[in-house]
């Protein structure tokens, strides 16, 4: 007989009475610090989060740019409640159950044209490593068995697993790690001639895309399955690309025969004011890796989206069974699916990427006005996106941005700092007024700071 709960949790999810700190390892935290000077949050809806002694703060981060629509849209908790409460499980091997189906074409719909087959995964790290093996199962499929290679760029982030680890390239996530995947070259990050303080994109006209040409010339072509790239680089420190640039990978990997990954994790689902960088630039890659805004953040979901090109070469082109060996066991979840189907929904009806878009320029004008602060050395934007870098502190780098960190969130407001740089990536659903008061805040905090 089925067991019939009717009691409340045993947990109060507000409540930090009882709370002990020293079991959670946490990720990317400075642990000891933390578990020293604990900063909690207990609740959060709409711009807002809630700490654990009671305080708003405007989240100008989107959680971990992730939370597009905002907090606690109800849609989505209804959505999820009802499909635990109808499906909590099935698997997807060999079997199926309809929400992932309908979350594909959901999905299909608001991709560029031609990619319209969708693999699940449950983060952006899988999806950056599913979208690696699909490449090369691309080519083995064709009997272009020789191609190995994969090439990211310096300071690209994919996740922390070991192909996306591989052909990311921040030195400190990397170089603990010594048994990364063989054969990856990297190109060079668009910072390195970049104008400061330029509004959007660096000006430009691709030429440095052309670095890929000399790695073909060392490696050739024929070693080369992918070229994968953030659109806009996100976590190293927001690095917008010039003009024309990835219009040039697009042609040179063409020419070669070198499929194309955009790691959209960030800046898929409307965060540079379209559904996808790659439509936002007019540029259609083979892959797009997505995760973060697909579910608002609320279960977590990735997904990988494949050109009918790449998925027919391997599901027609491989010998009868299994066609890819590759999934999780959450692949395509349907509590994640019911979360996923009600956020692009969300999405949709509020037409909240176009409003990220129409939002931009107001957004662009507010952040350049932190120009003449003090410490503060470049600015860029693109979309609802911001990194305010500051001049790093002598013999302590990262000092100075986390120091702003800690006293914004003291005075109510949610940042996020990566080294010396400010990253802001607001939810869509951000007023004018809220933009003010993200930058009235800074300016306060970097007139006073040391
Ligand atoms: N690709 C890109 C482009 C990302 O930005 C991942 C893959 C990995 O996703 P998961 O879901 O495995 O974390 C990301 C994640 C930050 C920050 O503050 C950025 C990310 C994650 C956490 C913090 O810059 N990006
Ligand atoms: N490790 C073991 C021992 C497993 O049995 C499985 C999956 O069955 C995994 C790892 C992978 O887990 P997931 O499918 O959730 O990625």
């Amino acid at each position: 007989m089925a067991t019939q709960t009717t009691q409340p949790a045993s947990f109060d999810v507000a409540s930090t009475a009882g709370v002990d700190l020293d079991h959670f390892w946490m990720p990317f935290t400075n642990n000891r610090y933390f578990k020293d000077n604990p900063r909690l949050l207990v609740a959060a809806e709409g711009m807002y989060y809630t700490s654990s002694d009671g305080r708003r703060l405007l989240d100008s981060t989107s959680g971990l740019w992730c939370v597009n629509a905002g907090h606690g849209r109800a849609a989505i908790g209804a959505a999820v409640a009802e499909a635990v409460g109808t499906l909590d499980f099935a698997p997807t091997f060999q079997l199926g159950h309809p929400l992932p189906f309908r979350l594909a074409s959901e999905l299909a719909k608001i991709m560029p044209a031609g990619l319209d087959r969708v693999f699940f995964t449950n983060s952006g790290s899988e999806s950056a490593d599913t979208a690696l093996k699909m490449a090369l199962a691309y080519h083995h499929a064709r009997g272009d068995q020789t191609r190995f290679r994969l090439i990211g760029r310096q300071r690209g982030y994919h996740g922390t697993n070991f192909g996306g680890l591989s052909v990311g390239g921040l030195g400190g996530n990397r170089r603990r790690f010594v048994s990364q995947v063989w054969g990856v070259d990297h190109l060079s990050h668009t910072q390195g001639q970049a104008v400061r303080f330029q509004r959007g994109l660096q000006p430009g006209n691709g030429a440095l895309a052309d670095e890929l040409e000399d790695l073909i010339a060392l490696h050739g072509a024929e070693t080369i399955a992918a070229v994968i790239v953030e659109p806009m680089a996100g976590s190293a420190g927001v690095l917008v690309p010039p003009q024309g640039y990835l219009q040039r990978l697009r042609e040179i990997t063409r020419k070669h025969g070198i499929l194309l990954i955009f790691d959209e994790v960030i800046t898929g689902f409307g965060r540079l004011g379209a559904a996808t960088g790659a439509e936002l630039f007019g540029v259609t890659p083979d892959i797009i890796t997505l995760a973060k805004g697909l579910t608002n953040a609320t279960v977590p979901m990735g997904a990988v989206v494949a050109s009918r090109e790449v998925h027919d070469a391997i599901v027609e082109g491989s010998p009868e069974g299994i066609e890819f060996y590759h999934g999780y066991t959450y692949s395509g979840h349907p509590v994640a699916a019911a979360a996923g189907l009600a956020t692009l929904q969300i999405y949709r009806e509020e037409g909240l990427f176009a409003r990220a878009g129409a939002m931009a320029a107001k957004w662009e004008e507010a952040v350049h006005s932190l120009a003449d602060c003090p410490h503060v050395v470049d600015i860029r934007n693109l979309g609802l996106v911001a990194g305010i870098e500051l001049a790093p502190r002598d013999g302590t780098p990262g000092a100075r941005a986390t120091e702003v960190f800690q006293k914004a969130f003291d005075r109510g407001l949610l940042i996020r700092a990566t080294g010396d740089i400010i990253a802001l990536s607001p939810p869509l659903i951000i007023s004018g007024d809220q933009i003010d008061e993200i930058v009235g805040t800074l300016r306060t905090l970097l007139k006073d700071l040391a």
